[in-house]
């Protein structure tokens, strides 16, 4: 049975037709109302952090191997936000908003125990799209870093989607990072207009300390018959034996054998944790470059499928960014990134990443947490 409303097989049909013929960047292709969301893409660095109980637990525990597991049970618990919740909230997978050069998403956490979590989200290149974020917690003395980008391929009926960028934690206390890798993801249901996301292959957590977990990722019927299934190993330093295995639903339970032991226990219940939402600026006090007020009206459309709304509200934000372009160039002068600076990876995050034999960038984004500070931006 098919999600597409009647009026709309059409222009799902040329839609997916576009897709197929499309060279990796979605974001231009132009898709049929029903299917589209009026959040940005911007807004996706949240889910890194909405159960903040979790992102912080790692900063109290003092024995290592205990921690590097907090990080990969924070990390599996991200999953969830990340992967399902348009499908849980607006009933598929949507496509989000193409955010302009310079927009930038801002919010926070106020937890009675955890205290204050920031994020500060910005899109720092546009062609091809590529998301900036750091959220942290100074009550606790954590951060979160990172980038990504995707590009696209389309396949028969799925679309492949693999992502370009990482994210790094730190743990001030322990003065410890957390190199992590994203996985490849792939959108199924497209022919039936319901899709949604499976992750696969794998994800990467290399720590300072040594500790270096990996996750791999199926859909439904590979490992189990489950959907959203994931078997991680945990491993210290160069070791090739395992200590822990973890295995399960990353949208469901899953449990954590001691290798040493055999002995099997919970590890995460994905179902027993609610998302904390984050608190945004009403948009009468947010700046016109801050996604939910610059994309209103383009939002309040998407709400009621009013598609020629849609495309005025869009052209209208495209044609504004064309414009600054063309005199950018005039001027000889680029655009300034707002919080970010793309800069050459020297220091511990190389050494990490090729502690986990991944290539690593030339170029990172990283957090220029001074020029936030001194902003208007950060009263949050
Ligand atoms: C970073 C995440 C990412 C962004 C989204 C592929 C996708 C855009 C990128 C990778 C977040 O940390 C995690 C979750 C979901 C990813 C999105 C799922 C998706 O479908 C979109 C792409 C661009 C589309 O919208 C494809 C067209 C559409 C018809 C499918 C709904």
């Amino acid at each position: 049975a098919s999600a597409v409303p009647a009026q709309q097989r059409g222009p799902w049909m040329t839609f997916l037709r576009s897709l197929a013929s499309s060279k990796g960047d979605l974001s231009s292709i132009t898709a049929p109302p029903f299917i589209l969301s009026g959040t940005s893409l911007v807004e996706y660095s949240k889910f890194w952090a909405e159960l903040p109980d979790a992102f912080v637990a790692p900063t109290m525990i003092l024995d290592k191997e205990e921690r590097a597991l907090a990080v990969l049970k924070w990390f599996i618990a991200t999953l969830k936000g990340q992967y399902t919740s348009r499908n849980e909230t607006l009933g598929s997978e949507k496509k989000p908003l193409n955010p302009f050069l310079g927009e930038v998403f801002l919010g926070k956490w106020e937890t009675e125990t955890e205290g204050t979590t920031i994020l500060v989200s910005e899109q720092v290149s546009h062609h091809p799209p590529v998301t900036a974020y750091a959220i942290y917690n100074d009550i606790y003395g954590i951060e979160l870093q990172g980038y990504n980008g995707q590009k696209a391929s389309f396949a028969t009926t799925t679309l492949n989607v693999r992502q370009v960028g990482h994210a790094v934690l730190y743990i001030k206390k322990f003065d410890e990072y957390y190199y992590i890798t994203l996985p490849t993801l792939h959108i199924e249901g497209l022919f039936y207009g319901a899709p949604y996301v499976e992750l696969e292959q794998n994800t990467l957590i290399q720590s300072s300390s040594g500790y270096r977990a990996t996750i791999e990722y199926s859909g439904k019927g590979y490992f189990s018959g489950k959907k959203n299934t994931f078997k991680a190993k945990f491993y210290a330093g160069e070791e090739s034996a395992a200590l822990y295995t973890i295995s399960g639903q990353w949208s469901g339970k899953s449990t954590i054998m001691n290798e040493h032991t055999k002995k099997e226990s919970l590890f995460y219940d994905a179902t027993e944790h609610n998302v904390v939402p984050l608190i945004v600026k009403p948009l009468d006090q947010q700046a016109d470059y801050e996604s939910r007020r610059a994309w209103e009206k383009v939002a309040a459309a998407v709400q009621v499928m009013d598609y020629d709304t849609i495309h005025v509200e869009k052209s209208k934000i495209e044609n504004q960014q064309r414009e600054l372009r063309k005199k950018e160039k005039e001027l000889g002068i680029k655009w300034q990134r707002r919080y970010f600076e793309l800069i050459e990876d020297e220091g511990p995050l190389k050494d990490l990443a090729e502690l986990a034999g991944v290539e690593p960038d030339e170029k990172v984004w990283r957090f220029d947490r001074e020029a936030f500070e001194h902003s208007t931006d950060s009263k949050l």
